[in-house]
């Protein structure tokens, strides 16, 4: 079979490396905080809805990693998988790489209920964004946020537990009340995602370019 015979070959040949990518998600306000961030570094961002089977970690590097490397493999693919997360502190990190369930389940709500009379509102929003592509090594990215979780809900911004999410620099509104540029000022995902976008579009200048 020759070179462009092969579906992958072809697909890296003509690859803009360091331009595109592939975003892994089935969040549509993950991929539109993503794309606005991405495309201040000149890169364009597609949404690539499918569903890699999520391990169970309590580290959100490994789980965003494991994502990462099926979902390439399976499509033969540049793509960025990220994972992110509410760590409280006053809950030792809970509900951190368990986030997606405990949303489902009690939700802005029963966060609140958790927190009721504890005078310790801290907490951090993490994200860990995991690239991978065929033949390439897999790297990882992280960000994080620090803030309090309010006392109340408020805004109807954003997605998740932004509404109980108060960063730190904002005179307390919440990421539920701040527009997608105020959060991607200072967001964990927006951290990670620029030192990615660092990384990746230096790969269009070839120092370190890579087949894929
Ligand atoms: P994927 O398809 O990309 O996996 P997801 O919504 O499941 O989308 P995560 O696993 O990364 O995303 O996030 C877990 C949960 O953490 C998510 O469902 C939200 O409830 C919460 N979360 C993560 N980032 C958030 C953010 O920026 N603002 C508010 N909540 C967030």
């Amino acid at each position: 079979m020759s070179p462009r015979d092969d579906g992958r070959k072809e697909a890296g040949g003509t690859f803009p490396l360091g331009r595109l990518i592939f975003f892994v998600t089935n969040n549509i306000h993950k991929f539109n905080e993503a794309r606005m961030v991405l495309s201040k570094f000149n890169i364009a961002t597609a949404m690539l809805r499918m569903k890699p089977p999520e391990i169970q970690d309590d580290n959100i590097e490994n789980i965003a990693k494991t994502c990462a490397l099926r979902a390439s493999e399976e499509t033969g693919l540049p793509v960025i998988v990220e994972d992110a997360g509410l760590f409280i502190d006053a809950l030792r990190g809970f509900p951190g790489p368990y986030s997606s369930y405990v949303y489902r389940t009690i939700g802005k709500e029963g966060i609140l209920k958790l927190l009721e009379g504890c005078g310790d509102r801290r907490a951090e929003f993490k994200s860990a964004v995991a690239f991978s592509s065929p033949n390439c090594e897999v790297k990882v990215f992280k960000g994080s946020v620090r803030g309090m979780i309010s006392r109340t809900i408020r805004g109807e911004s954003g997605f998740g537990f932004d509404p109980i999410f108060e960063p730190e620099g904002f005179s307390g509104r919440t990421f539920g009340e701040l527009s997608v540029e105020e959060k991607n000022m200072v967001s964990h995902r927006s951290r990670a995602l620029s030192k990615f976008a660092e990384w990746y579009r230096s790969l269009r200048h070839g120092s370190n370019r890579q087949s894929f």
